[in-house]
């Protein structure tokens, strides 16, 4: 019987072959959602838009619709991509339904 000598990954004297990952795997990438200034979109809506699609509070929601109307935009919050997506499309539909041209974007955070 022959020996089997110097085959380099050992699997024919089986033993077992393990390599370290060499890197990190990646984190999905996450979606900052923004509500953009119009002059025509009422407060009072865009308030209830960050407490029923985001979830806010009454008096966070309110310092959001505020931020964005002084400074043109804001953060309504950080997803995935999927989740983003719907919140974006969430508050079109809604913003559509009742006739104002509030815009909503999302961005690679
Ligand atoms: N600027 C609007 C107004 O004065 C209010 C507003 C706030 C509109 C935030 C859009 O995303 C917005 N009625």
């Amino acid at each position: 019987m022959t020996e089997r000598k110097d085959q380099g990954d050992k699997i024919g004297s089986y033993e077992l072959a393990v390599e370290e990952a060499r890197t990190q795997v990646k984190q999905p990438p996450l979606y900052r959602v923004l509500l953009l200034n119009d002059d025509y979109t009422p407060m009072e809506f865009v308030v209830d838009i960050l407490e029923s699609v985001f979830g806010m509070e009454r008096m966070r929601a309110t310092q959001v619709m505020l931020e964005v109307h002084t400074k043109g935009k804001g953060v309504c919050g950080v997803f995935n991509f999927g989740i983003a997506e719907t919140k974006v499309a969430q508050v079109k539909a809604i913003a559509q339904r009742h006739q104002h041209p509030l815009l909503c974007t999302m961005e690679e955070s």
